[in-house]
């Protein structure tokens, strides 16, 4: 029995389907009768969530029929953002959608049709290849916040990133601006294990987190001063002597340049700039560099801070190398792309995009790494090496904010239609007001969505997407990962709703894309993916059913055999490929986005320090907003704020209060918390109110609520707060002031 449902009746059969409210695609077992699912529980044979769920996997029957769900296709038939619309069948909206793109590539050229799509949620291969073959370069996603600069970056400087951790036989983990305790709670459980077993856990957070709570090192540094602190521990493992000299002197270029570079950052200088004492950063740096082996996990946080982002990246890189803590028992694995299956790049099409328009993908000419020029020279570099590259759907993208100004402003061409796929631009890129004029603007926009997000509603079209329990699953990393975890369709979609890969395919095939789209169905895809390792199976199910996890066998030190995937085979501390990109070769120090020492003024007007980044549960982004379950769990927005500050500024517990930046103010409610330093204010990000007026505030309505309590309006943009390497963001360091709201505005808030 699963609550009152009895599993034994006749007819039930069970499925092994997976969760898709996070990255974690955590195993589900489905207990399917007639094509209805019945129930649902964690599997207890799969290896991250070994038979727990958390309170969103939990809900899943809740998503699968929602009354609010998008069940059919929808045709606007008011005016854009007024949210009438007309009932459509699928194939109609497919014939009209197409007919309406190639309108626009004949007029403005396939450049003028861009796409966004969602933190890997989606058959993403499929889009891009739908783009490669329409002949479109301006794909993007919220890559940019989420772990690809990284990728890139670590790459140039050892050809593969590490972020298969072998935490198992790890003595220190380093948690670098992330937070399992609330965004990946399999991963914390594990962590915990080990701790007991004598791991040593470094948290570096501004807050005191879930995860901060149970480190034995807790870093609260100032936000966005990341790239100070990892300089520093440079410097104190290099002059401290802690390095790894055999491995740096056998298998490292650039040390002695590295060596000349870092001299002045020491603690004491990087004090002043992290807020974090001299002996704070050297415990850290010698905890890290004498419990080997260790690791330092990815967080998004790095990605994140804007303009300091990629030196900060390479900077980590470099402490990995000069620990030796790469690629050894215990340490951060460089597993390269899959040997054994298919990976994403090889099913995305890439060779169908002709070098013509690859020159046009926006944001190519500043932001080098995360768009062709910088991945066509790291693909040179770990095909040689591996055989095969990383995936460009993510690590190869137009740049989102540059795209969302080309709408509005034609520059530097016109960019006429826009299909968001798994993302609610608005809530969760940055600067919102530049994404919504750029909604308002845009001459076409559908949306594949399970909701009709404020995002949504200005589209002219929206599909309706099946959802997890709808669909299988391969999970392997944004395709970069050398293992997989698959997951089956539980039931057939329900209503009218179909799984992402089936839109881009009908709609590839309505332009004529017909011969390259061989998979009539996405499980066979999944299918001739899977082949090649092996298996005696004659289908995707069959795969599932019998197999399920692909874990090849772990090779250590590959790079004794076959080199480091750069120019020189070594670990390049002086980088010869960002040089050649145009980027510093060694990781120069830049302030944080917003800084006081650089931006006295803004100080002066703005005195504290912002971050908008940090998952918090129960949400995942801007998700299940809808669900009541989720919503009593944490009804309104909240900031945190320090108790010593909000007196002083007169603000007590759950106030509302209005936080502003140079871009714009927003409300949340006050958590006065110790946790957070005295100059600090963390606000959750991506919020809305589905149960608001979802019509455009223009037309008298109040866009679900997506820019009263959501985080972006606070953050920035443009050219000069990106980092020039990736062109990410900044939504960690700003500066901001905060009040209390007034009574009068009181009545706007719910
Ligand atoms: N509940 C929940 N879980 C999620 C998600 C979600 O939305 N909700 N999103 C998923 C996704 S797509 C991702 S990418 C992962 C991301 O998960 P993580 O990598 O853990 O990243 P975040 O949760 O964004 O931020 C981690 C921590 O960074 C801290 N931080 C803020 N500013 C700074 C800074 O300037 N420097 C440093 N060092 N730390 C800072 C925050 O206080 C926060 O505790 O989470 C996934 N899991
Ligand atoms: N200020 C600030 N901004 C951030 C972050 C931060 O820390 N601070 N974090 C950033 C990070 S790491 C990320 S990854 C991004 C996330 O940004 P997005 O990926 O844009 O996430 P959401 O805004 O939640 O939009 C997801 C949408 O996809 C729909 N959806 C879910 N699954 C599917 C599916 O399979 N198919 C389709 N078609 N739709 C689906 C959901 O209903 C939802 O409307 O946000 C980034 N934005
Ligand atoms: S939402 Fe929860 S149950 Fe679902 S995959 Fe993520 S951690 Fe697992
Ligand atoms: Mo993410």
């Amino acid at each position: 029995m699963i609550g009152n449902v009895d599993l034994t009746q006749e007819g039930v059969e069970v499925k092994k389907s997976a969760c898709y409210f996070c990255h974690q695609n955590c195993g589900v077992l489905a207990y399917v009768k007639d094509d209805k699912v019945l129930a649902i529980e964690g599997d207890p044979e799969f290896p991250t969530n070994q038979g727990g769920l958390c309170c969103r996997g939990n809900i899943a029957l809740k998503h699968l029929d929602h009354p609010d769900r998008v069940n059919y296709p929808l045709k606007r038939v008011g005016k854009r953002g007024e949210g009438k619309w007309e009932q459509i069948p699928w194939d109609q909206a497919i014939k009209e959608i197409a007919a309406k793109l190639s309108d626009i590539r004949d007029k403005f050229g396939a450049e003028a049709v861009a796409t966004a799509g969602g933190t890997q949620r989606t058959d993403d291969w499929a889009r891009r290849r739908f783009m490669n073959l329409f002949g479109s370069p301006n794909g993007f996603h919220n890559a940019h916040l989420c772990w690809i600069p990284t990728f890139m970056v670590e790459t140039a400087i050892y050809g593969w990133c590490p972020f298969d951790l072998d935490i198992g036989a790890s003595k220190c983990i380093v948690l670098w601006g992330q937070n399992p305790g609330a965004s990946g709670m399999p991963e914390a459980h594990h962590i915990a294990d080990l701790q007991a077993k004598g791991m040593k856990v470094i948290v570096i957070d501004p807050r005191f987190t879930e995860s901060a709570s149970k480190a034995d090192l807790w870093l609260p540094l100032r936000p966005g001063s990341d790239l100070a602190l990892a300089l520093s521990w440079i410097h104190v493992i290099i002059y401290e002597g802690l390095m790894d000299q055999d491995f740096v002197m056998e298998y490292t270029e650039g040390f002695n340049e590295l060596a000349e570079h870092v001299v002045d950052f020491s603690p004491e200088w990087a004090a002043e700039r992290t807020w974090l004492t001299p002996e704070q950063i050297r415990a850290g740096a010698h905890m890290y560099a004498m419990n080997k082996p260790g690791n330092i996990q990815w967080g998004t946080s790095v990605d994140q801070i804007g303009k300091p982002a990629g030196a900060t990246m390479h900077a980590r890189a470099i402490l990995r190398a000069l620990t030796g803590n790469l690629d050894c028992p215990g340490a951060d694995l460089l597993t390269g792309p899959s040997q054994d299956y298919l990976t994403d790049e090889e099913l995305e099409g890439n060779q169908f995009l002709s070098d013509e328009q690859k020159a046009k993908q926006i944001g190519s000419d500043k932001f080098p790494m995360v768009t062709w020029p910088g991945y066509s020279k790291i693909c040179e570099l770990t095909k040689k090496t591996w055989g095969k590259v990383p995936t460009a759907e993510w690590m190869c993208e137009a740049h989102p904010p540059s795209v969302f100004r080309a709408i509005a402003n034609s520059d530097p061409y016109p960019v006429k239609a826009l299909m968001i796929a798994a993302t609610n631009p608005l809530a969760s890129y940055g600067e919102t007001s530049v994404v919504l004029e750029a909604l308002r603007k845009v001459d076409f926009m559908v949306a594949c969505d399970y909701w009709i997000t404020p995002s949504a509603m200005f589209a002219d079209y929206i599909m309706p997407i099946a959802g997890a329990l709808e669909r299988p699953i391969i999970t392997n990393s944004y395709g970069c990962a050398d293992f997989m975890l698959t997951a089956q369709r539980a039931i057939k979609p329900m209503y009218e709703r179909r799984n992402d890969f089936n839109f881009w395919r009908d709609l590839g095939i309505a332009l004529g894309q017909e011969e390259n789209w061989p998979w009539e169905t996405v499980e066979d895809a999944y299918y001739s993916a899977i082949e090649p390792i092996g298996h005696p199976v004659s289908n995707f199910d069959e795969f599932v059913e019998n197999v399920r996890f692909h874990f090849p066998e772990r090779e250590y030190y590959k790079y004794k055999r076959q080199g480091f995937a750069t120019p020189s085979g070594k670990v390049e501390l002086y980088s010869s490929t960002l040089k050649e990109l145009g980027l510093p070769p060694l990781p120069e120090y830049v302030g944080p986005s917003e800084n006081e020492i650089d931006n006295p003024e803004l100080a002066e007007k703005f005195p504290l320090v912002l971050t908008t980044g940090g998952g918090f549960m129960p949400f995942h982004h801007s998700e299940h907003f809808q669900i009541k379950d989720m919503r009593f769990l944490r009804h309104s927005p909240f900031m945190d704020i320090n108790p010593a500050t909000a007196k002083e500024l007169g603000i007590e517990d759950g106030d509302w209060v209005w936080i502003e930046t140079d871009r714009g103010r927003m409300k949340q409610r006050a958590n006065l918390t110790e946790a957070i330093h005295q100059k600090v204010i963390y606000t959750q990000r991506c919020w809305w109110y589905p149960e608001k007026d979802m019509r455009d505030i223009e037309l008298g309505g109040e866009l679900g609520g997506a820019l009263e309590s959501n985080g972006n309006v606070l953050t920035c943009t443009t050219d000069d707060y990106c980092d020039p390497y990736s062109g990410s963001w900044a939504n960690r360091g700003l500066l901001c002031r905060v009040y209390k709201v007034e009574e009068a505005d009181l009545k706007e808030v719910i």
